[in-house]
């Protein structure tokens, strides 16, 4: 069968989970978020990465729906965690260029929001470089649509794409989130390293979150600590994890 086709019955037969990541506070080591992350059941195939099959959904429209069961699920999600009694999470979903181009983004959002009851402190979307300098105007306009719902907004990937910094300033962010691939060299080559600082260093003079995605070893934590990282999240910390290994995970935390 076409994966298109697949990918169409995937949605429908909830072939479609979303996994989690925790998000850490690098000062005190406490989970304060997690990021949504989409995984494909395929019956035959086995788990099919979003890598994979985001670019197809973007291409076809399919993203549409999908982006809207995300949304759903993820809020849906956040919100069942507190009900339990657990410390609030903010909740962050990623975003593809079709996605926020989307006339009725605002809508889906809010829809997303009051169908699970969450309020929209707990929400953040992840939006890319690239696909903020399409059209920079435009971009603005959606962002600050958003931000008015409440929500917050942060870059993802940041640095392997081409904003112009003079942009930033703009852009009406909460957070930055230094691209895994600085993260991991951080602490071998001296490049890397150097422009994590900045990333760091720039957005505290922004008023900015800074997350470092990707972390995997106790040597780039301690630099990125060592440099006031904000925030961090990456396999050194945990794995994106199904729902219900997130909610043991943070039951047992301090
Ligand atoms: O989880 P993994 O590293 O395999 O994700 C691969 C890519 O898919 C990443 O770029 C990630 O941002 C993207 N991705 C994961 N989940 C979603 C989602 O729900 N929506 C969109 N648009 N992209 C996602
Ligand atoms: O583009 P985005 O940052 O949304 O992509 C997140 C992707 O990164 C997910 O597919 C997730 O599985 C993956 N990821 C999360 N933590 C790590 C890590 O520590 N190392 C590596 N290599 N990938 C990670
Ligand atoms: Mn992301
Ligand atoms: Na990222």
């Amino acid at each position: 069968m076409k994966l298109e086709r697949e990918l169409r019955l995937a949605l429908k037969q909830q072939q479609l989970e979303l996994h989690y990541q925790p998000q850490v506070d690098l000062v005190d080591g406490r989970i304060f978020g997690v990021e949504a992350l989409l995984r494909w059941h395929h019956p035959q195939r086995g788990m099919i990465s979003p890598g994979e099959f985001i670019p197809l959904a973007e291409e076809t429209g399919l993203i549409v729906p999908i982006g809207e069961w995300v949304l759903a699920t993820a809020c849906r999600q956040a919100m069942a965690w507190q009900a339990q009694g657990l410390p609030p999470l903010k909740m962050a979903v990623n975003l593809s260029p079709r996605q926020f181009q989307l006339p009725g983004l605002v809508a889906q959002v809010a829809k997303a929001l009051k169908m699970a009851d969450l309020p929209p402190e707990y929400l953040e979307l992840e939006l890319t470089e690239s696909l903020l300098m399409r059209d920079v105007e435009a971009a603005i306009e959606a962002m600050k649509g958003l931000r008015k719902l409440g929500v917050s907004l942060s870059i993802d990937d940041f640095g392997t794409g081409y904003s112009s910094l003079s942009y930033l300033q703009h852009f009406p962010l909460n957070q930055l989130k230094i691209d895994r691939a600085f993260v991991n060299d951080v602490h071998l080559k001296p490049g890397a390293g150097a422009i994590a600082r900045a990333i760091i260093a720039m957005s505290k003079s922004l008023q900015l979150r800074v997350v470092a995605e990707g972390i995997e070893t106790a040597e780039q934590l301690v630099f990125l600590r060592t440099h006031q990282c904000d925030q961090g999240q990456g396999y050194y910390f945990s794995r994106p994890l199904p729902a219900r290994e997130i909610t043991a995970l943070l039951q047992h935390r301090p």
